[in-house]
């Protein structure tokens, strides 16, 4: 799995903000609206315990940090615990927090520790990404093409299968693509077929996965992915919205997904 690095989490609020401007022009909701609706919950003031995890590669600079600003913005009481790992996880939990966040090289969770549910990252960053993409209010259809059925984009075709959009996903793993036609029912896309799509969900790890046979005139893509699949040039000839952050939306769903 590629790693955050420091430099994808700077002038992070500033991104969300641009982010949740573009939801809303694009959806007619904001963030908070689009994880509401997923999930039927709401945030309240909850506490945050924010455990760093030295297993692995070892701490991200910056990472903690952005966490808490993450949990700061929705009106959350997050705090960094002084110690990392099992020192930190007992003082979290020690100190009452409801919510206990915290990622090593191969998972990153949200614990809820009153009321016992669990989520993960790549869940919850899947589902909120093809959340927002199936509320386009210009799609011209309810045809919608997954890019990626890694761990994010088969969450994220699970969940636009479930709320019976058209799926079409694509991914040069021939088992993967096997799988999700066996388990999911999404129908197989040819990258080379001229299929022009006015919602789009990209979860990959890599650039210019993205090709002007797939994208129509209006189009909102929305990429989890780092980085970003979508070329500039095809961004900017066609009139595509682009959703495109690297850690706050997909912790906002983790948060409400275990409300
Ligand atoms: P993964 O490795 O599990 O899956 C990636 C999938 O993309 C694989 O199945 C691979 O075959 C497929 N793929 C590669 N090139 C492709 C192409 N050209 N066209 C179609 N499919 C292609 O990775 P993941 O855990 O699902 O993560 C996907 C991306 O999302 C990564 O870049 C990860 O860092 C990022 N991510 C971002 C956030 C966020 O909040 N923005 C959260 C989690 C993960
Ligand atoms: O506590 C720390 O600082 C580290 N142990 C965090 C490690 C996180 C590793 N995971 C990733 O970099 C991501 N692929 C998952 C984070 C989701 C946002 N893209
Ligand atoms: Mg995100």
């Amino acid at each position: 799995m590629a790693l955050l690095t420091p430099q994808d989490l700077e002038g992070l609020t500033k991104q969300l903000e641009c982010n949740n401007n573009t939801i809303k022009k694009a959806t007619g909701m904001d963030i908070a609206d689009i994880c509401k609706q997923i999930y039927g919950t709401t945030l309240d003031g909850e506490k945050v315990g924010i455990v760093p995890i030295t297993s692995g590669n070892g701490i991200i600079t910056n990472f903690s940090s952005s966490l808490l600003t993450i949990t700061e913005y929705f009106g959350l009481d997050g705090a960094v615990t002084e110690h990392p790992d099992v020192t930190g996880y007992y003082e979290a939990v020690s100190s009452d927090a409801d919510i206990i966040l915290m990622a090593d090289d191969h998972i990153f969770i949200a614990h809820n520790m009153k009321n016992g549910k669990i989520a993960t990252n790549h869940v919850c960053t899947g589902v909120v990404y093809a959340e927002i993409a199936s509320r386009y209010k210009y799609a011209d259809s309810k045809d919608i093409l997954v890019i990626g059925l890694g761990r994010v984009g088969y969450a994220g075709a699970q969940h636009l299968v479930k709320r019976d959009f058209d799926v079409y996903a694509y991914d040069p793993d021939r088992e993967t693509m096997e799988k999700a036609r066996k388990e999911l029912g999404i129908i197989p896309y040819d990258p080379e077929e001229e299929h022009k799509f006015s919602m789009v969900l990209e979860a990959t790890p890599n650039p210019n996965t993205i090709s002007e046979g797939m994208v129509a005139e209006r189009c909102l893509v929305s990429t989890p992915g780092i980085p970003c699949g979508l070329p500039e040039d095809i961004g900017e000839r066609n009139e595509i919205d682009l959703v495109m952050e690297p850690l706050m939306i997909g912790v906002a769903s983790m948060l409400y997904a275990v409300m």
